[in-house]
């Protein structure tokens, strides 16, 4: 919003210049989001315990999370509000990819507000039905697909990392791959938030990096140095991403270990799914396996250990799954877990930027 009232006073004001560069809205988009989440934290969480929206802990889990019985939950929408806010404020509201980012972000929060919200009002103990939760994230990530599909500017090429030549075009099939990309990545990221910071620490990481991606595809002359593809107007999801890590930065600011707050569904199906199609828009698609390694890593724990406790009849190939819950059976305090994983997380995004001239 703020571009579109400043930037054309430039033309008697100079200085109103500076709200045509990404750089600057990117920044101040991050610092925006920070300090709404700084500012209304305190009284969010206060509200929620006032409210009695507080989590209740399986007697199944490691014992040590027991005591984290009623701590306040649904802290997600504490996220959003923020990405929103300030993304509104700092990008340019004539961009498509910015309304798709708000579209899902938003779409997936409504999915994870609604199985939150029957889980603690104690209408569902499971929340919504699987089926019904994955059923809704599907419809949300087909419309993104067809849209996409439907867009004569968005190539249903696929940017396979480190072979630059290989791009194969998957035509009508980039949708079904798209929709498995942005439903994986919103569960990815759902089962990972098992431990304090454990979900927003990574996808702090991921947001700063494909806001670098972001900032390269939709910059032409990059893009052709690095030789990957070129998406006119990707350039303007910096702003969006910047916001998501200003946002994380500030959420993690009570979710640190002891965690005030979680973040609920709501917060992680949202930063999944917007993850997923950042992925996809920016075109590093496959690249998300690499940055957002550690939601995959956790995922595929517990794909094996249900389909081994099935296949065996009932052996474990971990302690627990997630894998996370392995570490802390292992004798791991919480916060050491959790830092590792941080520091694992920031290591793959190292590597994954290093893909982008290793080609
Ligand atoms: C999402 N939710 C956390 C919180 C957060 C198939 C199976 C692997 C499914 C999986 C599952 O239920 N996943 C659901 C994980 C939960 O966190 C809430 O959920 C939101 C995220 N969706 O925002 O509101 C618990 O995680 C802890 N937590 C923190 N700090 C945080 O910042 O400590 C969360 C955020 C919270 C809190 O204790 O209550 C969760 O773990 O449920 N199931 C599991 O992950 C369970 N594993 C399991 O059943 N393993 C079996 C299967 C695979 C055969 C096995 O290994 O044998 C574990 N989770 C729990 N208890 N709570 C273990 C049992």
């Amino acid at each position: 919003m703020i571009y579109h009232l400043l930037y054309p006073l430039s033309a008697t004001y100079s200085y109103f210049n500076v709200f045509r560069y990404i750089t600057l809205r990117a920044i101040y988009a991050t610092i925006t989001a920070l300090v709404i989440c700084f500012i209304l934290g305190p009284w969010f969480i206060e509200k929620l315990r006032n409210l009695q929206i507080g989590q209740h802990i399986r007697e199944d889990g490691p014992g040590s999370h027991l005591s984290k019985k009623g701590t306040p939950t649904m802290g997600g929408i504490l996220i959003i509000f923020s990405v929103v806010a300030s993304t509104l404020l700092w990008a340019r509201l004539d961009n498509v990819y910015t309304w798709i980012m708000l579209v899902v972000t938003v779409g997936f929060a409504c999915i994870g507000f609604a199985d939150d919200y029957l889980k603690l009002r104690g209408l569902s103990s499971k929340g919504l039905s699987g089926r019904k939760r994955l059923a809704a994230e599907f419809a949300l990530a087909l419309f993104v697909g067809f849209f996409l599909y439907l867009n004569p500017n968005f190539s249903s090429n696929v940017t396979i990392p480190f072979f630059k030549r290989i791009l194969p075009d998957l035509g009508w099939g980039y949708v079904v791959f798209a929709v498995f990309v942005i439903v994986g990545a919103a569960n990815a990221v759902n089962l990972t938030d098992g431990l304090d910071g454990l979900a927003i620490g990574p996808a702090t990481i991921c947001f700063a990096t494909y806001l670098l991606f972001a900032y390269f595809a939709g910059n032409l002359k990059i893009a052709a140095y690095l030789q990957i593809p070129y998406v006119a107007g990707a350039g303007e999801l910096t702003v969006f991403c910047g916001a998501m890590a200003g946002a994380g930065l500030g959420f993690l600011w009570y979710n640190s270990y002891p965690a005030q707050i979680f973040m609920g569904d709501v917060g992680s199906l949202s930063l999944g799914g917007a993850l997923g199609t950042l992925a996809i828009l920016t075109k590093q698609e496959i690249l998300l396996a690499i940055v957002g390694g550690i939601f995959v890593v956790e995922t595929v724990s517990v794909i094996f250990q249900v389909g081994w406790f099935k296949m065996s009849h009932g052996k474990r190939i971990f302690r627990m799954a997630p894998i996370h819950h392995h570490f802390e059976l292992n004798g791991w305090a919480e916060p050491k877990v959790i830092v590792r994983f941080w520091i694992v997380s920031i290591i793959l995004a190292l590597l994954a930027l290093s893909t982008l001239k290793i080609r």
